[in-house]
């Protein structure tokens, strides 16, 4: 009787953690950990729980540095065993689910698109399903179509979006809330907004002029924007990004109303950033050469309605626009100047 109570204790969810025994937080797998976000969420969640408790994984090479902070694996979402053995043999609690091809590439090659962000989803949905892991799937504002309220969209309303990206994703967000409904599956979801950060270049997105600009301003001093000035979109600093996905994954799940929600902090046109940056960098230029990438922006949300997520489990943001121009200006030129404090630019994703 003792001996199980005890180890009963050790895996009782406790306020919003559920760990195996002897950790002292999650032991967390994150698939597609070398694009954007994955850095980033590991080293906080090392912070937290300790440099161990995160394995990052991917399909290609890591810097060395990435290796030097902690755990990683050779990781393919489109195959079950590697996935499978990964879960066992590591003793994974979580999965952060972060593999996906995004909106613009997406449109690029559908068929690995498909393969990657569908085929690779419903391998972890089954994954966390038969290990009774916790996952969490990021969505987009491009889970939105030309039907959505844009100003503001709401949590709940209708999805219809135009690309393949966008489809993988309202999926990842009705199969998961199956999974929850079904099997009880702990599956969590959050829809970013276009993600600004300066340690990694952007992945193939169409928020990625958004980053783009701050590199051209201290590189060429003229930025070429594939979108119109008026064109506006939600944006989110990585930072707060990290904070939301992390307080709701340790949100305890009787706290949800949905487990799907859209996370919000700021809204802006690329006329409206320049016109930040240009506050730093005076000398900057910009020219408008608009391409596909805007059609795919005139059918996503331009401002997101995130009241769900600040009543359920008290999200806020940290950091607006004119804070993050400061940010991101201050440590790119740190990178550029080679200062080791910043790290080396990931190379680009
Ligand atoms: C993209 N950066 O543009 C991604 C993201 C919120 C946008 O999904 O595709």
């Amino acid at each position: 009787m003792r001996k199980s109570f005890l180890n009963l204790v050790k895996t009782l969810e406790v306020g919003s953690r559920l760990y195996h025994s002897g950790s002292n937080g999650p032991r967390v797998l994150i698939t597609g950990g070398l694009g954007q976000l994955g850095t980033g969420l590991a080293r906080e969640l090392r912070k937290l729980h300790g440099p161990e408790s995160v394995i990052l994984s991917d399909i290609v090479k890591p810097e060395a540095e990435e290796i030097a902070k902690g755990p990683f694996v050779f990781a393919d979402v489109l195959d079950f065993k590697c996935l499978q053995e990964i879960v066992v043999n590591k003793r994974i609690d979580w999965i952060v689910h972060f593999s996906a091809l995004l909106s613009a590439v997406g449109e690029n090659n559908v068929p690995l698109a498909v393969r990657v962000n569908i085929e690779g989803l419903h391998n972890v949905m089954e994954l966390a399903k038969q290990y009774k892991l916790k996952l969490f799937v990021p969505s987009t504002i491009g889970a939105f179509g030309p039907e959505s309220p844009r100003n503001p969209t709401p949590n709940i309303c209708i999805q219809r979006p135009k690309t393949i990206y966008g489809v993988s994703k309202v999926h990842a967000e009705l199969l998961g809330e199956y999974y929850h409904k079904r099997f009880n599956l702990d599956f969590r979801c959050l829809r970013y907004p276009g993600i600004i950060l300066y340690d990694s270049h952007p992945g193939g997105g169409t928020t990625d002029y958004a980053v783009q600009i701050f590199h051209d301003a201290l590189t060429t001093g003229k930025h070429v924007c594939y979108l119109r000035p008026d064109a506006r979109l939600p944006m989110m600093y990585i930072d707060d990004c990290l904070r939301a996905t992390i307080e709701y994954m340790m949100t305890p799940g009787k706290q949800l109303t949905t487990r799907t929600y859209n996370v919000h902090a700021m809204s802006f046109t690329p006329e409206e950033l320049y016109a930040e940056v240009k506050k730093h960098v005076p000398n900057l230029e910009i020219e408008y050469k608009v391409d596909s990438r805007q059609a795919i922006a005139d059918a996503w949300p331009m401002v997101f309605d995130d009241s769900s997520a600040r009543t359920d489990w008290s999200w806020k943001e940290n950091i607006p626009m004119e804070k993050l121009v400061d940010i991101m200006i201050t440590n790119l030129r740190k990178v550029y100047a080679g200062d080791p404090s910043t790290g080396k630019l990931d190379a680009m994703a």
